[in-house]
């Protein structure tokens, strides 16, 4: 079930980063590759295309804003999606949400803002997971920033241990395909993660569970390759091509694209989702995206270089005449204005009560405090 969320726009314009200065002439091989992808952009119904430049941009000004409430020193640290948005916001609208087995589950890291953007969530909720207030609807305010948890769109809780995710998502998987034989109702499972967590044994377990001759699951195995593990590069570590291609050695159908392009991902993703739902088999797929305020607040948080999927995005939506020259600037202002006002909200809210430390470690807290044991 797609999510359709209306874009809103506001007059009130914020100074960003200038588009890309006055180009030179396009040469006629450009030309060419520009209506190419024109072409792409048609695939989809125009309001569908703006609805994702809007939630691109209500990402990543949300992301910018956490980065903001950190450096203020209102959070302890930061990490997040920045880079991610072309990719994580069609994940979003791709997903059946809802809660229980008949629903895809979401098996996310800590790069997840864009797709729980695109599922809906309000940027107050995000605010109060990064500043530890009692409010976090995740947490109860006791875990960093992006470790998401909603019971209720089946967004399970982002773990701090990188890549124990793709290990956890076996199970859900199995109970919707165990369903799926039964004939009931049944959805996907779906899990991201990083290009260096890749090489964590979880994720092999992932590839060996997935696809057991005759007990193949209905999961959806995605890796976000930025290219980086914090400052380590994918170069020095993979002597693989590609993330993806491990997956051939165990019969699962493979895939690596631009993760920079909304419309590439969105049909890669849609495509996917499609086949392992009809097939009840797994699908990998590597997503190559930018991380663009480096690895997290641990290393400044700082814009770094690496192709910007809003501006590549912004660009071909000018060129091709469904948005003016202007339109992402004003909508960045106006997201930037509700930015600063849920932050505004947020600091003014208290902290957990110790007493509330045990809360949820267990079910039903039972046995949760070892001092009344
Ligand atoms: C099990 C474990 N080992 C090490 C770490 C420290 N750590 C946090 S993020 C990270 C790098 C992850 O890189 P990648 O999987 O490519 O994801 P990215 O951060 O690039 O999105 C590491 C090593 C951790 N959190 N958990
Ligand atoms: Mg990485």
């Amino acid at each position: 079930m797609r999510q359709v969320q209306s874009t809103k726009s506001k007059a009130q314009m914020k100074t960003r980063p200038s588009a890309k200065k006055a180009a030179k002439k396009p040469s006629v091989k450009k030309t060419e590759k520009a209506q190419a992808k024109d072409r792409a952009l048609g695939l989809l119904p125009k309001n569908q295309v703006l609805q994702m430049m809007d939630l691109m941009v209500k990402s990543r000004v949300l992301e910018e804003r956490l980065i903001k409430v950190y450096k203020a020193g209102d959070a302890f640290f930061w990490i997040g999606g920045p880079g991610e948005e072309a990719f994580g916001v069609p994940l979003g609208l791709l997903t059946n949400k809802g809660q229980g087995p008949a629903y895809d589950y979401l098996h996310l890291h800590y790069r997840g803002t864009p797709t729980l953007i695109a599922m809906g969530m309000p940027y107050l909720e995000s605010i109060r997971l990064i500043m530890n207030r009692a409010t976090d609807r995740s947490t109860g305010g006791r875990n960093f920033a992006n470790h998401y948890c909603y019971p209720e769109w089946n967004v399970v809780p982002v773990g701090s241990p990188i890549e124990v995710q793709y290990g956890m998502a076996i199970g859900t998987a199995l109970a919707q395909r165990r369903r799926k034989m039964k004939k009931e109702a049944s959805g996907v499972t779906i899990v991201t993660g990083g290009d260096a967590g890749s090489a964590e044994g979880d994720f092999a377990s992932c590839l060996i569970w997935s696809s057991r001759p005759g007990n193949e699951l209905p999961i959806y195995i995605t890796v976000q390759n930025n290219k980086w593990g914090i400052s380590t590069p994918f170069s020095e570590q993979h002597g693989e091509k590609n993330v993806a291609d491990r997956g051939k050695a165990f019969g699962i159908r493979t895939n690596v694209v631009n993760g920079n392009d909304p419309i590439e991902s969105y049909f890669q993703i849609q495509g996917d989702l499609d086949y392992i739902k009809k097939n009840t088999r797994p699908v990998l797929t590597e997503f190559h995206v930018s991380r663009l305020y480096g690895h997290s607040s641990a290393s400044g948080a700082n814009r770094d270089s690496g192709e910007d999927p809003i501006e590549l995005f912004e660009k071909r939506l000018v060129d091709s005449k469904y948005v003016a020259p202007g339109f992402v600037k004003e909508l960045w202002a106006q997201y930037d204005v509700e930015s600063r006002q849920a932050a505004d909200i947020a600091r003014s809210e208290a902290g957990p009560s110790k007493d509330t430390i045990w809360d949820h470690v267990y079910a039903d807290g039972e046995n949760a405090d070892w001092r009344k044991f």
